[in-house]
C-alpha cells in the first residue's frame, strides 16, 4: 500500500504532529518491556541467561552504559571528521543513490539521500526488501539537496570503532548469542540529522535461509547498535517486537491493516547515548523519516552463527555471486582479532576478549601500520551477506 498522497506533501513540522500519538504509545509500551540493564555475567563469567532469554522473546534488548564517556567522545569526534572529509559532491551511484569515494577506499563509504526522503521503500534495492513507501515529508526552506545517511566500512574509517569493535563485552554477548565461532556481518553507521535523516522503510534483514528446513529464530544472525546520542522515537529504529519468529512477515498487508506505516504493535528501540541495542535481523523493523530535532548516529556491527555462513552461496547486496568457505570466513574474521588486539593497546586495565576461533594466532593478527595496509584497508570487500 502506498501512502497517501496528502501524507507524502506534509511538512515536517505536520509529518512530527502526526507521529505524535503514535510515538507517545509506542514508548510507553516500549520502556514497560522488561529487556534493558546493563551486560550481566554469572559467577561463572557467562553472559546472564534472563537477558539472553529476553533478547530470543522480544527480539531486541537494550544494554545500558556499555561505552564510557572517553570512548564515547573519540567515536563522535571520529564520526565527525570523516563526515568533514567526504567530497562535497556525490561523484558516483551505489544502488542507484548518490555517493562519493575516498582516497585508497575501493567501496564509496559515502552515501547520501533526499532530506526527509524514502530511498528504499517500493523499491527493487536491497533485492526489494522493504516493500511500502513511508511519507516523505517537505524539509523546511533552505534545507541542502542532500543529506548523508550512511557510512559503510566504519572499520577502516575510524580508529575508534576498530577498537569498540573488539569490546569485550559485545563480544562475550556475540559468542552467547551465535557460539564461540561467530562470524562477521558488515560495520555501517546510520546518520539521521535532525529534520533531515530519510526513512529506512519497514523491513526484515536476511536473504539466503528464509525457505531453510532448519529456519529458526536467530537464522539470520543480529546486529549491535551502537547509539552514539539518544536514540528515540523521532529518530530511532522501529520493531515488531517477537515478529522474528514469524518467518517472512508480509508487511505490506500489516501496513494496509494499520491503515497507515504506523504499523500497529510497532514500538521504538528508546536507549541512552552509550547504550547499545542487539537486534535480531530477522525483526520487522524500520525507521521513520527524522523530523525531530534531534541527531542520531548510531554504529552497527553484525555477527552470524558460523553454520549459517559456511558452505552458503549467494551475493553481496549489490555484487556478485560467491561461496563462503571457510577460508573465505577466517579471512573476514581476522579482523575480530586485529580488533581486539588494537583495544589492548588502547584500554590497557581491561580484560581483553579471547575469539577462539584465533587462539594461537594472535601473534597473525596484532594491530599495527603494517597490518593496516595488509588487513584492514579494504576489509569491507570481504564482508558476508546471508
Ligand atoms: O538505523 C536505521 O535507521 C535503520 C537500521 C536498519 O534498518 C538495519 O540495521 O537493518
Amino acid at each position: 500500500m502506498n501512502t497517501s498522497k496528502k501524507e507524502q506533501s506534509i511538512s515536517a513540522g505536520d509529518h512530527a504532529r502526526a507521529m505524535g500519538d503514535y510515538m507517545r504509545a509506542g514508548t510507553g509500551k516500549a520502556l514497560a518491556l522488561d529487556n534493558r540493564g546493563p551486560i550481566r555475567y554469572t559467577k561463572a563469567g557467562k553472559v546472564d541467561t534472563t537477558i539472553l532469554n529476553r533478547y530470543w522473546k522480544y527480539g531486541f534488548y537494550v544494554f545500558q552504559n556499555v561505552i564510557q564517556s572517553d570512548e564515547l567522545s573519540e567515536l563522535r569526534q571520529d564520526v565527525d571528521r570523516v563526515i568533514s572529509e567526504a567530497p562535497i559532491e556525490p561523484s558516483v551511484l551505489v544502488q542507484g543513490l548518490p555517493a562519493a569515494t575516498k582516497a585508497g577506499i575501493a567501496r564509496p563509504p559515502y552515501r547520501f539521500a533526499k532530506p526527509l526522503s524514502d530511498p528504499l521503500g517500493g523499491t527493487t534495492r536491497n533485492r526489494g526488501r522493504h516493500p511500502v513507501k513511508m511519507s516523505s515529508p517537505v524539509p523546511t526552506q533552505g534545507s541542502p539537496s542532500l543529506t548523508m545517511e550512511l557510512l559503510h566500512g566504519n572499520l577502516h574509517l575510524m580508529d575508534s570503532c576498530l577498537r569498540l569493535y573488539g569490546h569485550p563485552d559485545l563480544l562475550a554477548v556475540a559468542e552467547a548469542v551465535n557460539g564461540p565461532d561467530f562470524v562477521p556481518y558488515n560495520e555501517v553507521t546510520f546518520l539521521k540529522e535532525p529534520g533531515l535523516g530519510p526513512s529506512v522503510a519497514w523491513h526484515q534483514d536476511g536473504a539466503t535461509h528464509w525457505g531453510a528446513a532448519d529456519w529458526d529464530e536467530g537464522a539470520h544472525g543480529f546486529n549491535f547498535m551502537i547509539q552514539l546520542y539518544p536514540s528515540t522515537a523521532g529518530n530511532g529504529v522501529w520493531v515488531v517486537p517477537g515478529s522474528h519468529k514469524m518467518g517472512k512477515v508480509n508487511i505490506s498487508k500489516l501496513v494496509e491493516q494499520s491503515g497507515s506505516e504506523r504499523i500497529e504493535g510497532g514500538i521504538p528501540m528508546i536507549c541512552d547515548s552509550g547504550d547499545v541495542i542487539i537486534s535480531n535481523r530477522q525483526l520487522v523493523h524500520g525507521s521513520f523519516a527524522n523530523s525531530s530535532r534531534n541527531r542520531r548516529v548510531t554504529l552497527n556491527e553484525g555477527f552470524f552463527p558460523f553454520k549459517r555462513v559456511v558452505g552458503v552461496e549467494t551475493s553481496q547486496l549489490d555484487g556478485e555471486s560467491e561461496q563462503y568457505t571457510k577460508e573465505r570466513i577466517h579471512d573476514r574474521s581476522r579482523i575480530i582479532e586485529l580488533a581486539i588486539n588494537a583495544r589492548k593497546q588502547h584500554f590497557r586495565n581491561e580484560k581483553p576478549f579471547t575469539y577462539k576461533p584465533f587462539v594461537g594466532s594472535e601473534e597473525d593478527n596484532l594491530w599495527c601500520e603494517k597490518n593496516r595496509l595488509e588487513l584492514l584497508e579494504n576489509y569491507n570487500l570481504k564482508d558476508i551477506y546471508i
